[in-house]
Protein backbone atom coordinates (compact mmCIF):
# COMPACT_ATOMS: atom_id res chain seq x y z
CA UNK A 1 0.00 0.00 0.00
CA UNK A 2 2.73 2.46 0.91
CA UNK A 3 4.96 1.78 -2.12
CA UNK A 4 1.90 2.24 -4.47
CA UNK A 5 1.37 5.54 -2.63
CA UNK A 6 4.88 6.13 -2.90
CA UNK A 7 5.01 5.20 -6.81
CA UNK A 8 1.59 7.29 -7.46
CA UNK A 9 3.27 10.14 -6.03
CA UNK A 10 6.42 9.53 -7.96
CA UNK A 11 4.25 9.30 -11.15
CA UNK A 12 2.71 12.57 -10.74
CA UNK A 13 5.89 14.09 -10.17
CA UNK A 14 7.34 13.13 -12.87
CA UNK A 15 4.24 14.20 -15.26
CA UNK A 16 5.18 16.72 -17.38
CA UNK A 17 2.68 19.82 -17.03
CA UNK A 18 2.84 21.81 -19.64
CA UNK A 19 3.76 25.15 -18.98
CA UNK A 20 2.63 28.81 -21.18
CA UNK A 21 5.30 31.21 -20.45
CA UNK A 22 5.80 33.85 -22.83
CA UNK A 23 2.76 32.65 -24.86
CA UNK A 24 -0.20 34.95 -25.82
CA UNK A 25 -3.50 34.88 -26.66
CA UNK A 26 -4.22 37.65 -29.77
CA UNK A 27 -7.52 38.81 -31.01
CA UNK A 28 -8.21 39.23 -34.57
CA UNK A 29 -10.41 41.00 -36.42
CA UNK A 30 -10.99 39.48 -39.97
CA UNK A 31 -12.28 42.90 -41.98
CA UNK A 32 -11.82 41.39 -45.55
CA UNK A 33 -11.62 37.75 -47.32
CA UNK A 34 -7.97 38.37 -47.47
CA UNK A 35 -7.74 38.32 -43.54
CA UNK A 36 -9.51 35.53 -43.95
CA UNK A 37 -6.87 33.71 -45.71
CA UNK A 38 -3.84 35.40 -43.58
CA UNK A 39 -5.49 33.73 -40.46
CA UNK A 40 -5.84 29.90 -42.38
CA UNK A 41 -2.48 31.02 -43.79
CA UNK A 42 -1.01 31.52 -40.07
CA UNK A 43 -2.57 28.18 -39.18
CA UNK A 44 -1.09 26.21 -41.69
CA UNK A 45 2.36 27.32 -41.18
CA UNK A 46 2.57 27.45 -37.53
CA UNK A 47 1.29 25.46 -34.58
CA UNK A 48 -1.46 27.88 -33.57
CA UNK A 49 -4.49 27.22 -31.05
CA UNK A 50 -7.65 28.26 -31.97
CA UNK A 51 -9.90 29.18 -28.65
CA UNK A 52 -12.61 30.72 -30.57
CA UNK A 53 -13.74 29.65 -32.71
CA UNK A 54 -11.68 26.28 -32.17
CA UNK A 55 -10.24 25.67 -36.01
CA UNK A 56 -9.17 27.88 -38.35
CA UNK A 57 -12.36 26.20 -41.14
CA UNK A 58 -14.55 28.09 -38.65
CA UNK A 59 -12.82 31.52 -39.10
CA UNK A 60 -15.00 34.35 -41.17
CA UNK A 61 -15.24 37.65 -41.84
CA UNK A 62 -15.87 40.49 -39.61
CA UNK A 63 -16.12 37.74 -36.28
CA UNK A 64 -13.45 38.13 -33.77
CA UNK A 65 -11.01 35.03 -33.67
CA UNK A 66 -9.29 34.37 -30.49
CA UNK A 67 -5.81 32.35 -31.07
CA UNK A 68 -2.96 31.34 -28.75
CA UNK A 69 0.21 31.37 -29.76
CA UNK A 70 3.28 30.26 -28.66
CA UNK A 71 6.24 32.31 -27.30
CA UNK A 72 8.57 31.32 -30.19
CA UNK A 73 5.89 32.38 -32.80
CA UNK A 74 4.46 35.60 -30.93
CA UNK A 75 6.19 38.31 -32.69
CA UNK A 76 6.34 36.51 -35.98
CA UNK A 77 2.44 36.86 -35.72
CA UNK A 78 2.09 39.83 -34.42
CA UNK A 79 4.62 41.57 -37.29
CA UNK A 80 2.47 39.40 -39.88
CA UNK A 81 -0.96 40.77 -38.80
CA UNK A 82 0.59 44.64 -38.97
CA UNK A 83 1.81 44.01 -42.01
CA UNK A 84 -1.30 42.86 -43.23
CA UNK A 85 -2.96 45.71 -41.44
CA UNK A 86 -5.21 42.77 -40.46
CA UNK A 87 -7.03 44.62 -36.69
CA UNK A 88 -5.86 42.92 -33.70
CA UNK A 89 -5.12 43.09 -29.60
CA UNK A 90 -3.74 41.28 -27.11
CA UNK A 91 -5.97 39.41 -25.02
CA UNK A 92 -3.13 37.92 -22.93
CA UNK A 93 0.10 39.28 -22.45
CA UNK A 94 1.60 35.83 -20.89
CA UNK A 95 -0.66 33.01 -20.49
CA UNK A 96 0.89 31.11 -17.75
CA UNK A 97 0.49 34.42 -15.55
CA UNK A 98 -3.06 33.62 -16.48
CA UNK A 99 -3.36 30.41 -15.67
CA UNK A 100 -1.05 31.41 -12.06
CA UNK A 101 -4.49 33.58 -12.14
CA UNK A 102 -7.06 31.80 -12.02
CA UNK A 103 -6.47 30.64 -8.86
CA UNK A 104 -7.23 34.18 -7.22
CA UNK A 105 -9.70 33.34 -4.29
CA UNK A 106 -8.81 33.80 -1.04
CA UNK A 107 -10.60 30.73 0.28
CA UNK A 108 -9.62 29.20 3.44
CA UNK A 109 -8.92 25.36 3.75
CA UNK A 110 -7.32 24.12 0.65
CA UNK A 111 -7.66 20.60 0.85
CA UNK A 112 -11.54 20.21 0.95
CA UNK A 113 -14.13 20.40 -2.29
CA UNK A 114 -15.23 24.16 -2.69
CA UNK A 115 -18.03 25.95 -4.64
CA UNK A 116 -15.88 28.88 -4.85
CA UNK A 117 -12.74 27.20 -6.46
CA UNK A 118 -12.08 24.59 -9.11
CA UNK A 119 -11.84 21.76 -8.10
CA UNK A 120 -10.00 18.26 -8.82
CA UNK A 121 -11.63 15.32 -10.25
CA UNK A 122 -10.91 13.69 -7.12
CA UNK A 123 -12.49 15.93 -4.95
CA UNK A 124 -15.50 16.26 -7.07
CA UNK A 125 -16.13 12.61 -6.85
CA UNK A 126 -15.61 12.38 -3.45
CA UNK A 127 -18.83 15.52 -3.44
CA UNK A 128 -20.73 13.38 -6.23
CA UNK A 129 -21.21 10.50 -3.39
CA UNK A 130 -21.58 12.81 -0.14
CA UNK A 131 -24.05 14.84 -1.83
CA UNK A 132 -25.94 11.95 -2.77
CA UNK A 133 -25.45 9.83 0.62
CA UNK A 134 -26.45 13.44 2.80
CA UNK A 135 -29.19 14.72 0.76
CA UNK A 136 -31.50 10.55 0.15
CA UNK A 137 -34.88 12.09 0.28
CA UNK A 138 -33.68 14.66 -2.71
CA UNK A 139 -30.58 13.06 -4.72
CA UNK A 140 -30.12 9.39 -5.83
CA UNK A 141 -27.64 8.60 -8.32
CA UNK A 142 -26.50 6.51 -10.88
CA UNK A 143 -23.59 5.15 -12.94
CA UNK A 144 -24.56 5.80 -16.70
CA UNK A 145 -21.21 4.51 -18.09
CA UNK A 146 -17.31 4.02 -18.06
CA UNK A 147 -14.79 6.90 -19.49
CA UNK A 148 -11.86 5.61 -22.09
CA UNK A 149 -9.26 5.73 -18.75
CA UNK A 150 -11.92 3.76 -17.10
CA UNK A 151 -13.70 6.47 -14.49
CA UNK A 152 -17.22 6.07 -13.63
CA UNK A 153 -19.85 8.50 -15.26
CA UNK A 154 -22.06 9.31 -12.62
CA UNK A 155 -25.28 11.39 -12.66
CA UNK A 156 -27.44 12.80 -9.58
CA UNK A 157 -31.03 12.67 -10.35
CA UNK A 158 -32.05 15.94 -7.98
CA UNK A 159 -35.77 16.47 -7.35
CA UNK A 160 -38.75 14.86 -4.55
CA UNK A 161 -39.36 11.42 -4.66
CA UNK A 162 -43.06 10.64 -6.05
CA UNK A 163 -44.72 7.38 -7.01
CA UNK A 164 -46.01 9.00 -10.35
CA UNK A 165 -43.32 9.41 -12.87
CA UNK A 166 -42.05 12.96 -13.10
CA UNK A 167 -40.63 14.81 -15.74
CA UNK A 168 -37.14 15.97 -16.21
CA UNK A 169 -34.45 18.04 -17.29
CA UNK A 170 -30.99 16.79 -18.46
CA UNK A 171 -27.94 19.08 -17.38
CA UNK A 172 -24.84 18.25 -18.41
CA UNK A 173 -21.62 20.17 -18.00
CA UNK A 174 -18.01 19.96 -18.78
CA UNK A 175 -18.13 18.33 -22.32
CA UNK A 176 -14.91 20.50 -23.14
CA UNK A 177 -12.02 19.94 -20.61
CA UNK A 178 -10.66 22.90 -20.34
CA UNK A 179 -14.26 24.63 -20.04
CA UNK A 180 -13.39 24.57 -16.12
CA UNK A 181 -16.33 27.32 -15.32
CA UNK A 182 -18.65 24.80 -16.77
CA UNK A 183 -18.63 21.71 -13.76
CA UNK A 184 -18.27 24.63 -11.04
CA UNK A 185 -22.07 25.66 -12.42
CA UNK A 186 -23.34 21.84 -11.92
CA UNK A 187 -21.70 21.90 -8.47
CA UNK A 188 -22.70 25.16 -8.24
CA UNK A 189 -26.61 24.14 -9.52
CA UNK A 190 -26.76 20.82 -7.35
CA UNK A 191 -25.89 22.60 -3.81
CA UNK A 192 -28.53 25.56 -4.78
CA UNK A 193 -31.01 23.10 -5.84
CA UNK A 194 -30.51 20.73 -2.14
CA UNK A 195 -29.87 23.95 -0.08
CA UNK A 196 -32.86 26.18 -1.28
CA UNK A 197 -35.48 23.13 -1.52
CA UNK A 198 -38.56 24.09 1.19
CA UNK A 199 -36.84 27.24 1.18
CA UNK A 200 -37.15 29.57 -2.49
CA UNK A 201 -40.61 28.55 -3.65
CA UNK A 202 -39.11 28.70 -7.62
CA UNK A 203 -36.90 25.79 -6.43
CA UNK A 204 -39.24 23.96 -4.34
CA UNK A 205 -41.84 24.11 -6.83
CA UNK A 206 -39.56 23.31 -9.31
CA UNK A 207 -37.94 19.91 -7.41
CA UNK A 208 -41.53 18.73 -6.79
CA UNK A 209 -42.91 18.13 -9.99
CA UNK A 210 -39.80 17.83 -12.04
CA UNK A 211 -36.21 16.01 -11.35
CA UNK A 212 -33.09 17.44 -12.74
CA UNK A 213 -30.68 15.02 -13.89
CA UNK A 214 -27.06 16.41 -13.33
CA UNK A 215 -23.89 14.97 -15.24
CA UNK A 216 -21.18 17.32 -13.59
CA UNK A 217 -18.30 16.50 -15.50
CA UNK A 218 -19.19 14.74 -19.08
CA UNK A 219 -15.49 14.64 -20.39
CA UNK A 220 -13.75 13.63 -16.75
CA UNK A 221 -10.48 12.07 -18.73
CA UNK A 222 -9.51 15.46 -20.16
CA UNK A 223 -10.81 17.32 -17.39
CA UNK A 224 -8.46 15.20 -15.09
CA UNK A 225 -5.65 15.83 -18.11
CA UNK A 226 -6.11 19.79 -18.05
CA UNK A 227 -5.21 19.34 -14.39
CA UNK A 228 -2.30 16.76 -14.96
CA UNK A 229 -0.36 18.21 -17.98
CA UNK A 230 -1.71 20.51 -20.07
CA UNK A 231 -4.85 23.28 -19.31
CA UNK A 232 -5.35 24.05 -22.47
CA UNK A 233 -6.44 20.25 -23.80
CA UNK A 234 -10.26 20.03 -25.34
CA UNK A 235 -10.98 16.36 -26.37
CA UNK A 236 -11.56 13.09 -24.87
CA UNK A 237 -8.30 11.05 -24.28
CA UNK A 238 -9.23 8.27 -26.35
CA UNK A 239 -6.47 6.12 -28.57
CA UNK A 240 -7.24 4.88 -31.68
CA UNK A 241 -4.52 2.56 -34.05
CA UNK A 242 -3.40 4.32 -37.28
CA UNK A 243 -3.03 7.68 -35.12
CA UNK A 244 -0.65 9.17 -32.75
CA UNK A 245 -2.95 12.05 -31.91
CA UNK A 246 -4.86 11.49 -28.65
CA UNK A 247 -9.00 11.91 -28.39
CA UNK A 248 -11.84 13.59 -30.06
CA UNK A 249 -14.05 16.47 -29.46
CA UNK A 250 -17.34 14.95 -27.85
CA UNK A 251 -19.18 18.00 -29.33
CA UNK A 252 -18.97 16.91 -33.16
CA UNK A 253 -18.95 13.10 -32.10
CA UNK A 254 -23.01 12.98 -31.89
CA UNK A 255 -24.95 11.65 -34.60
CA UNK A 256 -26.53 14.92 -35.99
CA UNK A 257 -25.10 15.67 -38.92
CA UNK A 258 -22.17 14.63 -38.11
CA UNK A 259 -19.02 15.81 -39.05
CA UNK A 260 -20.44 17.39 -42.31
CA UNK A 261 -19.29 21.33 -41.00
CA UNK A 262 -17.32 22.75 -38.83
CA UNK A 263 -15.75 19.82 -37.79
CA UNK A 264 -12.80 17.50 -38.66
CA UNK A 265 -11.85 14.31 -40.15
CA UNK A 266 -7.97 14.98 -39.01
CA UNK A 267 -7.28 13.13 -35.56
CA UNK A 268 -4.67 15.90 -34.82
CA UNK A 269 -7.60 18.77 -34.47
CA UNK A 270 -9.65 20.09 -31.85
CA UNK A 271 -12.60 19.58 -33.33
CA UNK A 272 -12.14 16.27 -34.51
CA UNK A 273 -15.64 14.39 -34.85
CA UNK A 274 -14.36 11.05 -34.19
CA UNK A 275 -14.13 7.74 -36.28
CA UNK A 276 -18.03 7.92 -36.12
CA UNK A 277 -20.80 9.49 -34.60
CA UNK A 278 -20.60 8.23 -30.89
CA UNK A 279 -17.15 6.27 -31.40
CA UNK A 280 -16.42 7.97 -27.92
CA UNK A 281 -17.77 6.07 -24.97
CA UNK A 282 -18.19 8.87 -22.83
CA UNK A 283 -21.07 10.50 -26.02
CA UNK A 284 -22.07 6.80 -26.20
CA UNK A 285 -23.28 6.67 -22.52
CA UNK A 286 -24.90 9.92 -22.59
CA UNK A 287 -26.61 9.15 -25.89
CA UNK A 288 -27.71 5.84 -24.36
CA UNK A 289 -28.99 6.95 -21.46
CA UNK A 290 -31.04 10.02 -22.88
CA UNK A 291 -32.22 7.50 -25.54
CA UNK A 292 -33.29 5.21 -22.46
CA UNK A 293 -34.86 8.53 -20.52
CA UNK A 294 -36.18 9.79 -23.91
CA UNK A 295 -40.01 10.09 -22.26
CA UNK A 296 -39.22 11.86 -19.37
CA UNK A 297 -36.33 14.22 -20.60
CA UNK A 298 -37.97 17.28 -21.22
CA UNK A 299 -35.35 19.47 -21.73
CA UNK A 300 -31.04 19.24 -22.46
CA UNK A 301 -29.07 21.77 -21.26
CA UNK A 302 -25.19 21.83 -21.74
CA UNK A 303 -22.98 24.04 -20.36
CA UNK A 304 -19.88 25.58 -21.81
CA UNK A 305 -17.79 28.65 -22.10
CA UNK A 306 -16.80 30.93 -23.20
CA UNK A 307 -18.30 34.20 -25.01
CA UNK A 308 -21.66 34.70 -23.00
CA UNK A 309 -23.87 32.69 -25.27
CA UNK A 310 -27.52 30.70 -25.31
CA UNK A 311 -27.72 28.99 -28.30
CA UNK A 312 -29.82 26.50 -29.57
CA UNK A 313 -30.82 24.73 -32.56
CA UNK A 314 -29.62 24.24 -35.10
CA UNK A 315 -25.76 24.12 -35.38
CA UNK A 316 -25.52 21.62 -38.43
CA UNK A 317 -27.39 23.61 -40.74
CA UNK A 318 -28.53 27.14 -41.16
CA UNK A 319 -31.89 26.19 -41.10
CA UNK A 320 -34.59 27.46 -38.59
CA UNK A 321 -35.68 24.59 -35.78
CA UNK A 322 -39.66 23.77 -35.92
CA UNK A 323 -39.70 25.52 -32.94
CA UNK A 324 -37.59 28.50 -33.35
CA UNK A 325 -39.62 30.85 -32.41
CA UNK A 326 -40.42 29.52 -28.78
CA UNK A 327 -36.60 28.54 -28.09
CA UNK A 328 -35.93 32.05 -29.28
CA UNK A 329 -38.24 33.88 -26.94
CA UNK A 330 -37.22 31.77 -23.90
CA UNK A 331 -33.49 32.26 -24.69
CA UNK A 332 -34.56 35.95 -24.60
CA UNK A 333 -36.25 35.56 -20.97
CA UNK A 334 -33.55 33.33 -19.51
CA UNK A 335 -31.12 35.95 -20.87
CA UNK A 336 -32.58 38.82 -19.95
CA UNK A 337 -33.36 37.19 -16.17
CA UNK A 338 -29.43 36.39 -16.40
CA UNK A 339 -28.60 40.00 -16.62
CA UNK A 340 -30.65 41.16 -13.96
CA UNK A 341 -28.23 40.19 -11.20
CA UNK A 342 -25.13 41.51 -12.64
CA UNK A 343 -25.67 43.22 -15.89
CA UNK A 344 -23.96 40.39 -17.91
CA UNK A 345 -25.08 40.30 -21.36
CA UNK A 346 -25.62 36.97 -23.02
CA UNK A 347 -26.41 36.81 -26.76
CA UNK A 348 -29.42 34.29 -28.03
CA UNK A 349 -29.77 32.57 -30.88
CA UNK A 350 -29.25 29.54 -32.93
CA UNK A 351 -26.13 28.17 -33.16
CA UNK A 352 -24.81 28.19 -36.74
CA UNK A 353 -25.91 32.11 -37.27
CA UNK A 354 -24.76 33.06 -34.07
CA UNK A 355 -21.35 31.79 -33.38
CA UNK A 356 -20.75 28.96 -36.56
CA UNK A 357 -22.26 25.93 -38.24
CA UNK A 358 -20.67 22.87 -36.57
CA UNK A 359 -22.01 19.29 -36.77
CA UNK A 360 -22.12 16.23 -34.30
CA UNK A 361 -23.57 18.58 -31.32
CA UNK A 362 -25.28 16.95 -28.56
CA UNK A 363 -27.66 20.29 -28.23
CA UNK A 364 -29.04 19.37 -32.23
CA UNK A 365 -28.11 16.21 -31.66
CA UNK A 366 -31.15 15.95 -28.40
CA UNK A 367 -33.62 18.00 -30.44
CA UNK A 368 -33.74 16.07 -33.00
CA UNK A 369 -34.72 12.72 -30.78
CA UNK A 370 -37.66 15.04 -29.70
CA UNK A 371 -36.17 16.89 -26.91
CA UNK A 372 -37.59 20.03 -27.81
CA UNK A 373 -35.87 22.73 -25.21
CA UNK A 374 -32.48 21.97 -26.03
CA UNK A 375 -29.74 24.83 -25.04
CA UNK A 376 -26.09 25.26 -25.21
CA UNK A 377 -24.79 28.02 -22.42
CA UNK A 378 -21.63 29.69 -23.27
CA UNK A 379 -20.39 31.00 -19.81
CA UNK A 380 -18.30 33.92 -18.90
CA UNK A 381 -16.33 35.70 -19.79
CA UNK A 382 -15.91 37.32 -23.49
CA UNK A 383 -12.48 36.74 -23.98
CA UNK A 384 -10.86 38.62 -21.17
CA UNK A 385 -9.82 35.81 -19.34
CA UNK A 386 -11.42 32.93 -21.97
CA UNK A 387 -11.20 29.66 -20.56
CA UNK A 388 -8.84 31.00 -17.45
CA UNK A 389 -11.85 32.70 -15.93
CA UNK A 390 -10.43 33.49 -11.88
CA UNK A 391 -11.81 31.76 -9.28
CA UNK A 392 -12.95 35.19 -8.09
CA UNK A 393 -16.32 35.19 -10.64
CA UNK A 394 -17.57 31.70 -10.04
CA UNK A 395 -19.81 32.77 -7.92
CA UNK A 396 -20.90 35.84 -9.92
CA UNK A 397 -20.96 33.50 -12.72
CA UNK A 398 -23.08 30.58 -11.49
CA UNK A 399 -25.13 32.97 -9.76
CA UNK A 400 -26.87 34.45 -12.88
CA UNK A 401 -26.66 31.21 -14.58
CA UNK A 402 -29.00 29.68 -12.46
CA UNK A 403 -31.77 32.79 -12.84
CA UNK A 404 -31.59 31.36 -16.45
CA UNK A 405 -31.94 27.95 -15.51
CA UNK A 406 -34.64 28.49 -13.37
CA UNK A 407 -36.39 30.85 -16.06
CA UNK A 408 -36.31 27.68 -18.43
CA UNK A 409 -36.85 25.24 -16.01
CA UNK A 410 -40.05 27.34 -15.28
CA UNK A 411 -41.37 27.66 -18.78
CA UNK A 412 -40.58 24.16 -19.22
CA UNK A 413 -42.77 22.64 -16.42
CA UNK A 414 -45.73 25.10 -17.78
CA UNK A 415 -45.03 23.82 -21.16
CA UNK A 416 -44.88 20.25 -20.86
CA UNK A 417 -45.41 18.24 -23.53
O1 LIG B 1 -18.04 24.51 -30.63
C1 LIG B 1 -18.65 24.03 -29.66
O2 LIG B 1 -18.75 22.83 -29.45
C2 LIG B 1 -19.34 25.00 -28.67
N1 LIG B 1 -18.46 26.11 -28.43
S1 LIG B 1 -17.11 25.88 -27.52
O3 LIG B 1 -16.35 27.11 -27.56
N2 LIG B 1 -17.51 25.65 -26.01
O4 LIG B 1 -16.40 24.75 -28.01
C3 LIG B 1 -20.63 25.49 -29.26
C4 LIG B 1 -21.64 24.41 -29.49
C5 LIG B 1 -22.88 24.87 -30.20
N3 LIG B 1 -23.67 23.77 -30.65
C6 LIG B 1 -23.31 22.96 -31.68
N4 LIG B 1 -22.27 23.21 -32.43
N5 LIG B 1 -24.08 21.93 -31.93
ZN1 LIG C 1 0.22 43.87 -32.72
ZN1 LIG D 1 -17.20 23.86 -25.17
Amino acid sequence: MKVLLLLGFVAVALAEVTRFDGEKVFRLRPQTEEHVAIIKEIAEGMEVDFWNPESPDLVDVDSDVDIHVNAAYADIVDNLLQQSELPHEVLVDDLQDAVDGQMDSQEISPRSHNYMKYNTWEKIEAWISSMASANPSLISKQVIGTTFEGRSMTVLKIGKKSSSTKPAIFLDCGIHAREWISPAFCQWFVNEAVSTYGSDAEMTTLLDQMDVIVLPVFNIDGYVYTWTNNRMWRKTRSRRSGSSCIGADPNRNFDAGWCTTGASSNPCSDTYCGSKAESEVEVKAVADYIRQNLSIIKAYLTVHSYSQLLLFPYSYTYQLAEHHSELMSVAEGAAKALRSLYGTRYTSGPGAATIYPAAGGSDDWAYDLGVKYSYTFELRDTGRYGFLLPESQIKPTCEETMLAVKYIAAHVLKNLY
